[in-house]
């Protein structure tokens, strides 16, 4: 069964009930907010400060970052995580069976979107809910010209407390350190006692474990070659209006992504396909 309510900001917000699970999906940004599967808690964290609309991305989730990853790589003035997660899409089909939901979302490009990019292009997003959660992200070209793209599936687990959360399946692997501005390898389990923003060039899964709460959620993820594991911590929770100076401890962000080198060519009526899957298991 779905639901439509219209949120207070004025865009509308889907409440999504099946045998296997509830789920909340906001057509502001195609934002899924909240996958709980049947008996078990909500995976997702939403900040209590998030904005809702005007402009700002909601502060939680599972935003889209399209048609960039971070900041725009030579205008500073273009917003950061590209501009589609900070969009009205249009819902585009809903199929149910009692154990599954799903659906599909569509972002096309405008001419409000040819300012800040100038390509053509038909971005879906297809969410699942069942007894995992998948999102499949497709890019069509349906311009005249080439172009790239880096995006993020950028997903905020929630946890009982970032003291006993872990991040299973990047040990060995080379990253990206954002804030120590540095080329490391994880060395063991990704753990978290301070800022952590790190780009993995991993294309494998991983999981979110929180030993607290006594839950494994496993990423499957096919057509992203990296893993971007982000806590802002004490500071940065501080400097975010959006977001509540002790949330740091409640959330972590494992993000399903294609950045930097791992940009990915659209040629005219091409398109790509990407996807997470988000499975939970008790431990
Ligand atoms: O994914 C990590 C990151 O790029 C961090 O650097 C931080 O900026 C985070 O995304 C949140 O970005 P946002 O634009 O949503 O505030």
């Amino acid at each position: 069964m779905i639901n439509f309510a219209k949120h207070p900001s004025g865009f509308t917000v889907l409440t999504i009930t099946n045998a296997s699970a509830t789920a909340t999906i906001s057509m502001y940004g195609a934002q899924v907010l909240s996958y709980s599967p049947l008996g078990r808690d909500n995976l997702l964290f939403v900040s209590s400060k998030s904005n809702y609309g005007e402009g700002k991305a909601i502060r939680g989730g599972i935003p889209v970052c399209w048609p960039w990853f971070g900041p725009h790589r030579t205008d500073a003035r273009l917003p950061q995580h590209g501009f589609v997660r900070t969009r009205i899409w249009d819902l585009e089909k809903i199929e149910e069976t009692p154990d599954e939901s799903r659906v599909t979302m569509l972002c096309r490009s405008s001419k409000e979107t040819r300012l800040l990019w100038q390509h053509d292009f038909a971005l879906s997003l297809t969410v699942s809910v069942g007894k995992a959660l998948t999102l499949e992200l497709t890019t069509a070209n349906t311009g005249e010209e080439a172009f790239t793209i880096t995006d993020a599936l950028h997903t905020y687990f929630s946890v009982k407390d970032i003291g006993s959360a872990q991040v299973l399946g990047l040990d060995g692997v080379s990253y990206a350190d954002r804030v120590e501005k540095r080329e490391e390898t994880q060395r063991e389990i990704v753990t978290v006692s301070g800022e952590v923003d790190r780009v993995y060039r991993s294309p494998s899964d991983c999981a979110v474990v929180d030993k607290a709460l006594g839950s494994k959620v496993t990423m499957k993820k096919n057509g992203f070659p990296d893993t971007v594991v982000w806590n802002p911590w004490i500071d940065r929770a501080k400097a975010m209006a959006d977001f509540d100076d002790g949330e740091y401890k409640k959330m972590i962000c494992a993000e399903a992504a294609a950045v930097g080198k791992n940009e990915m060519l659209v040629i005219p009526g091409a398109s790509i396909t990407q996807g997470m899957t988000l499975s939970s298991e008790k431990i």
